[in-house]
């Protein structure tokens, strides 16, 4: 008796050491085949950093509503220069909470980056060249609500700032509510012989409406919930809503235009925090907003009427064109094509900070809902109906997502609608791919991230002919090139005077004349009027220049491009 007492306790023991440990140990490699719920990302940013103190740097850049820390992981390798002084790459996700896999693509980039480094000659050499600056979640509120609490795959995208939707004076009083408490807002169904929905003779887990004069079987009665503040309406008024991606400061317009604006911009604690880091980190020439869903790479103007410099979208095409390749089934297109938005992130960042900027639009949802065969000589398979699609998104559960995607109709007893049922998709269902697509999914956007890296600009500079053309008296011709995609300082930025322009200065003897050789062949040269030793100039993509001097005096001459964003380069010359 006394055994089977003891064994019991044993077995109690080591069960409740199960149950309090069910969080996976977080190691470098960091693991793609699961989603990490916000506490878990900080860590596993923790682990990151200290298995490479040497290449990162881990901040807290700021606060959110509820008080949660934003971090930002820097990579940057201090053998090859100040984290300052190379292009930077940033990289955000997750600035919707319920867009969980956006935070995954840059844990793997971060991921991938520190682990291949000096294994890969790509990764080393985008490590060597590049700052990258990594964000993973930006609503850091909505990650930790959107795991914790019950929701559907589209709910709690918004920062926790209260709002009275419903003007009853009280605030986020009646939200879904996870009435069965398995994490999901599902649907409410009830038995009704003159609703719009029957069982679906296929399936029956699936309703489908009657046709006319049918006798009908179900109703729907909507999300999960129950009247909280008993105002005779069913969750009318959840938490928030702001919208963190209508609330920056570029083109920001009122909630009476655009519902989730929030009152002024930046209003949103975390949304002015990462402002602050962008403007910190004055290098930042490229950035990667990763979203869901769709499929898409998009680019600005976020609103039709806007203006962009053909020089900057020819910029955005090169790796906008290719970005399409390495993802398959996405489309590239600037932002307005999908729907205008102001205050957006992309805008902020490519008019306020000077960067080119793109959102992905992670996930194509028909990758998990179809579940049909290509005939002979089809190039795609055809196009269902509604109920046809339900069907086989219900088997790719079934079959492929090993049931995790849809909870069958189980029995509860409502308190205002009596006898109903509860089941349908879960919150992880669409958006986000199951777990098992995960791993492709972070590879190919990283893989998009690595291509910029690639196309930020790298500089050289050379004095390639000397000549004397009179007493004390040079004439020395200097050629700059640009050997990669992106330009040293975007011309929208450059047109706006958005900060020092990007140029070449000459220092040491005295330049009496100075300008660009617009033709070599001829010799023609446009001086400039005033102060020739500064010269202003961005370096286009694939770009290549000279410039002439004429210097009066000897010794060493030194010219010196700088750019906030590319790396200077520089070369002297000994007259
Ligand atoms: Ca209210
Ligand atoms: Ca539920
Ligand atoms: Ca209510
Ligand atoms: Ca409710
Ligand atoms: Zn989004």
């Amino acid at each position: 008796m006394k055994r089977y007492i003891l064994f019991i306790l044993l077995f109690a023991i080591v069960f409740a050491g199960n149950a309090t440990d069910n969080k996976a140990k977080i190691e470098v490699p960091l693991r793609f085949d699961r989603y990490y719920s916000y506490d878990e990302v900080v860590e596993a940013l923790q682990v990151l950093h200290a298995a490479y103190p040497e290449f990162t740097t881990l901040d807290s850049i700021g606060k959110s509503e509820e008080g949660r820390a934003i971090y930002a992981l820097t990579i940057n390798n201090p053998k090859t220069g100040d984290v300052l002084s190379k292009p930077g790459v940033y990289v955000d996700g997750n600035i919707h909470g319920n867009e969980i896999q956006a935070g995954e693509v840059c844990l793997y980039y971060a991921n991938m980056l520190l682990t291949k480094y000096g294994e890969n000659e790509k990764i080393t050499k985008a490590v060597d060249k590049n700052a990258h600056y990594i964000v993973p979640v930006v609503n850091v509120d909505g990650r930790y609500h959107f795991f914790k609490d019950g929701n559907t795959s589209s709910s709690n995208r918004g920062l926790r700032v209260p709002r009275d939707d419903d003007h009853d004076g009280l605030f986020d009083e009646d939200g879904p509510d996870d009435l069965d408490g398995d994490g999901n807002i599902c649907q409410m169904r009830i038995k009704d012989e003159h609703g719009n929905y029957k069982i679906d003779p296929e399936d029956k887990r699936l309703l489908v409406r009657v046709k006319p004069g049918e006798k009908g079987e179900y109703s729907i009665l909507g999300y999960e919930g129950i009247d909280n503040d008993g105002d005779g309406k069913f969750n009318e008024d959840s938490e928030g809503y702001l919208d963190p991606n209508r609330n920056w400061g570029y083109n920001w317009m009122p909630p009476y235009i655009q519902r989730g604006a929030g009152n002024f911009p930046l209003s949103g604690t975390g949304i002015k925090a990462v402002h602050e880091f962008m403007a910190s980190h004055p290098n930042i020439i490229i950035g990667y907003a990763f979203h869901n869903t769709g499929g898409m790479w998009l680019r600005v103007p976020a609103e039709k009427s806007t203006e962009i410099p053909r020089t900057d979208i020819a910029a955005y095409d090169i790796i906008g064109n290719e970005a399409i390749k390495i993802t398959p089934g996405y489309v590239y297109m600037p932002a307005y094509d999908l729907y205008p938005t102001y205050g957006d992130s992309d805008s902020h960042m490519f008019f306020i900070h000077g960067a080119y900027s793109f959102v992905g639009e992670l996930f194509m949802r028909s990758a998990q809902e179809t579940y049909k065969v290509k005939k002979k000589g089809e190039t795609t398979a055809p196009s269902n109906s509604r109920e046809e699609q339900n069907r086989e998104r219900l088997k790719f559960n079934d079959n492929v997502a090993l049931g995790e995607l849809y909870k069958d109709w189980k029995p509860f007893t409502h308190p205002v609608y009596g006898e109903i049922e509860i089941g349908g998709w879960v919150k992880m269902s669409s958006r986000l791919p199951h777990t098992f697509m995960l791993p492709e999914l972070v590879h190919r956007n990283a893989a998009v991230v690595l291509l910029s890296d690639e196309q930020t600009p790298e500089l050289t500079i050379e004095v390639f002919d000397v000549k004397e053309i009179g007493k004390n008296l040079s004439q020395v011709r200097v050629r700059i090139e640009n050997k990669k995609g992106l330009s040293s300082m975007t011309a929208q930025a450059f047109k706006d005077k958005l900060y020092q322009r990007d140029g070449l200065k000459v220092e040491g003897g005295k330049v009496v004349a100075g300008g660009k050789l617009s033709d070599i062949r001829l010799n023609k040269v446009s001086y400039k009027e005033n102060k020739p030793e500064v010269q202003f100039f961005a370096m286009p993509g694939n770009s290549r220049v000279e410039y002439q001097f004429l210097i009066e005096g000897k010794g060493e001459i030194t010219f010196n491009y700088e750019s906030q964003k590319a790396k200077n380069v520089t070369t002297s010359v000994k007259l």
